[in-house]
């Protein structure tokens, strides 16, 4: 099983801490940036030409992180955990977020014209109710290691380097304890977007 990713994909660093979670032997193939055409490889298997993508020993080509996600943990003999509804909720949390902040970001990206404030604005209004509804829940959990704080953990990350004007720490100190001590985690660590 072949993983594809980039080293700063929220996306891709959900599915990397779940294949490594799941504790099978799984391939991590780094690519180079997707603006600057590290992709290019990923078009002879499909035509999305995303990352996270997964290659399986059938030789199927898997997109989107939770339909990857859902594979790795039925293999025979994943570690990787069945989450609860309220897991579920988190995971669906974090990808939201995630979502918005890209949104945002290829509006602030756009070379060809300005960024739809319009746009702007509304992402950003659910970005801010995200974080607070991430505060409120993870403030006081201890450090677990599954699909659903593998999502909190990206979208946060993500936030650092894409959303960093927001400053999601300021006020919200349970959050901010709680994702420091996620990265005590090598994986976790290892995974981390370098900006
Ligand atoms: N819905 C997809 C989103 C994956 C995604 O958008 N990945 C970005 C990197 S963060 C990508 O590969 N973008 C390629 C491009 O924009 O051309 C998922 O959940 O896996």
């Amino acid at each position: 099983v072949k993983l594809f990713f980039t080293q700063n994909s929220p996306y891709a660093r959900r599915a990397r801490l779940a294949a490594r979670t799941s504790g099978l032997a799984i391939e991590e193939v780094g690519l180079g940036s997707m603006r600057e055409g590290g992709g290019e490889v990923l078009k002879q298997y499909g035509p999305g030409v995303k990352v996270p993508s997964l290659l399986t020993d059938n030789g199927v080509f898997l997109t989107e992180t939770l339909i990857i996600t859902a594979y790795l943990r039925d293999l025979p003999d994943s570690k990787l955990e069945r989450m609860s509804e309220p897991q579920l909720a988190l995971e669906g949390l974090g990808q939201v977020l995630t979502d918005a902040l890209y949104v945002r970001n290829v509006e602030w990206q756009k070379t060809d014209c300005p960024p739809s404030g319009a746009i702007v604005a509304k992402e950003t209004d659910r970005i801010i109710r995200c974080y607070d509804a991430l505060d409120a829940i993870l403030s006081d959990q201890s450090a677990n290691l599954n699909p659903a704080t593998f999502s909190a953990i990206a979208a946060l990350g993500y936030a650092d380097w894409r959303g960093a004007d927001d400053k999601w720490r300021e006020g919200r100190n349970g959050l901010a304890q709680w994702f420091d001590a996620m990265h005590e985690n090598v994986d976790v660590a290892e995974t981390a977007p370098i900006f």
